[in-house]
Order: structure tokens, then C-alpha cells, then sequence
């Protein structure tokens, strides 16, 4: 689907309409709407209330599902951060924005909607997480952590002025945005901000007065905690397993004073780095958390699948704490809108750069196209807009079209994402798309997992593993929904693989993604 071919408008017809001249006169507002995208780090859906109930309420973050829409079917494009950002900034899959992986740079000076908005008039700002390496572009304002950014007493990069600011970074981050929107911004023009916390990425460090949260309560496990992998080598060779890859003491704090808990992964001094970052205070509260944890874990001597599942705990414990940190930073910023009278005239967005594993196979981390980590949440605030759940599949690169359309801006014709603006208006556009393409390259890399590509359907998914293996997997999401069987190589699904493999060739063509070519190429 194209809706954004209905807004298009190329070459010369740029040149001879101006930009507010749509097609349909209504997309321009009188007043343009202002944009709030709050976009968290590895903030799985499974850890939103408005998405699962099981493990946490998060009414800040409700707030904008129960007064919008929550999307029930959101994906990313390649389920890492950097990767997933330029996704954003140029609504194009990753081998056309140059960003596929983690080690990349961004080029900032291709084209992106921020760049794009203020054309149309906008005020761009971001704050918080930013990790594409080279300095923003198309930002009025930015304020952006170091790389992938500290908890405690981080750095942030301030139009290019390096200053470390005391204190926890998702409420510095609010901070900041706050201080942009009420005493830094020019008022009479529309604003688009980005708010990007570190949080809840690796390594899930609570704020201090979070610390003691839900002591008491036991996580369910999930039914694949003990997943085996059979019949899926990748899944089978990754380092992202709770209970081999989860380090005691970098990423479940457990480093003893009397350096007794040893680790193997090599990880350990890192925790300490983390620790030794915090103010006389800050570590206070956190020893009188942590001492007594690590006492009785000492004591207890736990192996086997008693340690395996205290791991789980610990790590659910403290990913919870953060996530509330940011539920409570999200409230803020809401009550800020309601009370200066932006809600009105305001888009809000929360979504995350990806999905993340909550111990689903037995997993942490995202990267895989399996659902958790190629879904992420989506929910939006879209005033006179639709309420209630939208089912119609969207990607990360959909953004960039949306903003643009909403702010009256033509979109360009190379942004391959699509508008999701006529969903939020509660229209059925027909040729919405049917199927979803993902590509994931960062290998070899942390955590192991292999390249891969592959098209999603409302019902199938199949999956190309390539580079140093070649291995084909096919799932039936409604049979199978927690992807345990692979049925590529069962009898019978012969007709189901070459239909799927023709749409996954379509969406690369559409795409103008050449791997499969490159592929053939270095057989030869
Ligand atoms: C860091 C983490 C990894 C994580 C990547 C990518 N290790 O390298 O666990 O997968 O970031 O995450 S850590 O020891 O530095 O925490 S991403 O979300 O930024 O892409
Ligand atoms: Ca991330």
C-alpha cells in the first residue's frame, strides 16, 4: 500500500505547488498538530498494562491507549537500536538508510522527517538516547546522551557541549524535555519532540527510591523458560540465555564486597564500573537494596534450576522498577500537556526501539524476528482521532510518512513507510499492507544471533537464516503462536513456502533490498 502516493508530490509538481497543497485540503489542520513521540529502550509490550496484565500497571503509560489507540500489531524493521532509529528518522528500511547495525554512523545529512518538518515550519528537538554515533541533524534543539548512556549521573551531549548532569536518567531525560517545552521553545510555532529514555535497557538499574518495589512478588516463568531450541540452530546458538549469558554481578548487581560471586563471562569489573559512577548517596541506597540480596544469595549456594530461576526473579525485579520510573516520567510529561493546554493540539506517541524477551526461550535481549523482539508497543493519543485497538499492521518506518502527512508536509517518494494518519481517523484503507519485511544484519556480534531476513503475514512467518549458515524457518503463528515448531522442512507445506518466498520476493523488490542476489552471487 501507498498512502503516501496519495500526498506525493515529485519533480516538478514540487516545484510548481506549495508544500500546504494536498490533495485532500482537509490533512492540513488550521493549527498544525504538535508532536510528542516518547520512545523507551527495549521496552517490551508484555511490560505494559494496557498490552498484559501479568507483570506490572503502568497508568501514565495507559493513559495514552485509554484516551487513543493501542496498536495490537506493531513491528519494527530490524529489532536493535541504532538500526531501528534511522528506521524512524527516514522511514527506510535499513540498507537504504546505510544503518545496519550497531557499529554503523549515521549519515546525517541524507534526508529525515525532523529536516523535513522544519521545513514545513516545525521546531524539532530530541532528548535522551540518541546512539547513531554522528551528531543530530534537523534538530533545533538536542540533548542527547553519550552512546548508549548511563543510569546514574550520566553524560549528555548539549548542542554539542559535553556536561554530566547528578542524578537518574530517565528523570533527567523528563527533565530536559520539559525545560524545552516551557521555557526554550518558540511558542508560536508547532513543535515535533523527541523523548527517548535510556530506559529499561541493559543493565535495568533502578532509580534509588524505586529500589525496594514489588519485593514481594514472584514472577510467573514463562511456559518456553526452558525452551530447547530443537529444530532451530539460530535460536539454538545464541548468548542470550538467562541462564548461561545473564551475568551475576554486571547485570544482577550481585558484586560482594568480598569479591566471593565470580562470574565467567567477563563482565564483572563492568559492574563495578557502574556502580563506582554513583554519588556516596546514590550507593547507600543502593547497597541497603542490594547487601542483604547478595548475603542470602551467597548463603543459599543455589544451582541448577533453582539458580536459574532466581536469576529470572532478580532480573524481572529490576526491569519492573525501571519500567515504573518510566511509567511515573510519562505521568509527568502527560500532566505538563493537560496542564499548559497542549493535549488538544498534541499527537502523542509511546512506543519502544524494539521488543525485548522477558525470559520467553529463556531469553533476554531482542534481535530475533521471533514475535517479542519484532513486535514493540505502539500506543497513541491522536485528538478528534478513532478509540480503542487497531489491528492493521505497522513498522517503524511508518512514522516518518505520518508526521509529515499529519503536519500538512508532502511526503517524498523514496520514504518507504506508509501513513498510518487514516488509521488513527478510523478509516480502512483497502490496500493496507498485508505482510511485513524484516532484516536483521549485526553478526557476528554480543548475544550471537544470526543474520537473518523474512516476511510476516497475519498468519505465517518465514525466515531466511544466511551468512555462516543457511537455514530456512516457517511458523504458523495461530497453531504455534510462541514459534516452539518449526514446519519448514514438514511435508505438505511445499504450495505455503513458494507463495510465502513470492511474497517475500515482492517486498524486496518493492524494498529494493538486493540480499538475495548478493547471496547467489557469493555462491558462485
Ligand atoms: C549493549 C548491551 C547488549 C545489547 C546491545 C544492543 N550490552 O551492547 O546487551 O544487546 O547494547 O542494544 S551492555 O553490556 O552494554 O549492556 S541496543 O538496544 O542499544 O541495540
Ligand atoms: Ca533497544
Amino acid at each position: 500500500m501507498k498512502t503516501n502516493q496519495l500526498f506525493l508530490l515529485t519533480g516538478l509538481a514540487a516545484v510548481a505547488l506549495p508544500a500546504c497543497v494536498q490533495k485532500d485540503k482537509k490533512e492540513v489542520p488550521e493549527k498544525p498538530m504538535n508532536i510528542l513521540y516518547i520512545m523507551c529502550d527495549d521496552h517490551s509490550y508484555q511490560t505494559i498494562s494496557a498490552y498484559d496484565h501479568r507483570f506490572i500497571e503502568t497508568p501514565n503509560i495507559d493513559r495514552i491507549a485509554n484516551e487513543g489507540v493501542r496498536f495490537t500489531n506493531s513491528f519494527v524493521a530490524n529489532s536493535l537500536s541504532g538500526p531501528s532509529r534511522a528506521c524512524l528518522l527516514t522511514g527506510k528500511h535499513s540498507h537504504k538508510n546505510g544503518f545496519t547495525d550497531n557499529t554503523k554512523r549515521f549519515d546525517g545529512s541524507q534526508q529525515t522527517f525532523p529536516k523535513l518538518l522544519q521545513q514545513a515550519g516545525y521546531q524539532t528537538a530530541i532528548v535522551g538516547k540518541w546512539h547513531l554515533t554522528s551528531d543530530p541533524t534537523g534538530f533545533d534543539y538536542w540533548n542527547i546522551l553519550t552512546g548508549q548512556g548511563d543510569y546514574y549521573n550520566p553524560y549528555f551531549i548539549d548542542n554539542g557541549e559535553k556536561k554530566q548532569i547528578e542524578g537518574y536518567a530517565t528523570n533527567i531525560t523528563t527533565d530536559l524535555a520539559l525545560d524545552w517545552l516551557d521555557t526554550k521553545r518558540d511558542k508560536d510555532k508547532p513543535f515535533c519532540l523527541l523523548l527517548h529514555h535510556k530506559a529499561p535497557h541493559r543493565t535495568w538499574m533502578p532509580d534509588t527510591c524505586d529500589l525496594d518495589l514489588y519485593d514481594d512478588i514472584v514472577y510467573p516463568i514463562p511456559e518456553t523458560f526452558y525452551d530447547k531450541y530443537e529444530g532451530r540452530i539460530a535460536a539454538s546458538e545464541q548468548e542470550m540465555n538467562i541462564i548461561k549469558d545473564m551475568d551475576l554481578v554486571y547485570d544482577l548487581k550481585m558484586a560482594d564486597k568480598e569479591n566471593e560471586i565470580h562470574t565467567t563471562t567477563g563482565l564483572e569489573a563492568n559492574g563495578r564500573a557502574l556502580y563506582n559512577r554513583m554519588t556516596p548517596a546514590q550507593k547507600a541506597a543502593w547497597d541497603k537494596h542490594y547487601d542483604p540480596i547478595i548475603k542470602k544469595f551467597k548463603e543459599q549456594k543455589l544451582t541448577g534450576k533453582a539458580l536459574a530461576e532466581w536469576k529470572y526473579q532478580q532480573y524481572m525485579h529490576d526491569y519492573l522498577r525501571v519500567i515504573h520510573s518510566v511509567d511515573r516520567n510519562v505521568g509527568r510529561v502527560l500532566d505538563y500537556m493537560e496542564k499548559n493546554g497542549l493535549l488538544e493540539n498534541t499527537i502523542i506517541v509511546y512506543t519502544s526501539d524494539q521488543g525485548f524477551y522477558m525470559g520467553e526461550h529463556g531469553w533476554f535481549d531482542k534481535r530475533f524476528m521471533y514475535e517479542e523482539s519484532f513486535r514493540t508497543p505502539m500506543l497513541v493519543r491522536f485528538p478528534g482521532g478513532v478509540k480503542g485497538d487497531i489491528p492493521e499492521m505497522v513498522q517503524n518506518i511508518d512514522h516518518a510518512a505520518t508526521f509529515l502527512q499529519l503536519a500538512g508536509a508532502p511526503v517524498p517518494e523514496d520514504i518507504q513507510g506508509d501513513s498510518y494518519l487514516p488509521l488513527l481517523k478510523g478509516e480502512k484503507p483497502k490496500d493496507w499492507r498485508t505482510s511485513l519485511y524484516y532484516h536483521y544484519y549485526e553478526y557476528p556480534a554480543e548475544h550471537a544471533v544470526k543474520r537473518h531476513y523474512g516476511v510476516r503475514t497475519d498468519r505465517y512467518k518465514l525466515m531466511h537464516f544466511y551468512n555462516d549458515i543457511d537455514v530456512w524457518e516457517l511458523y504458523d503463528l495461530q497453531n504455534d503462536p510462541q514459534e516452539m515448531h518449526n514446519i519448514y522442512n514438514e511435508p505438505g507445506n511445499e504450495s505455503l513456502i513458494d507463495s510465502l518466498k513470492t511474497e517475500l520476493h515482492k517486498l524486496q523488490k518493492q524494498y529494493d533490498d538486493p540480499i538475495e542476489s548478493e547471496l547467489a552471487n557469493a555462491k558462485k
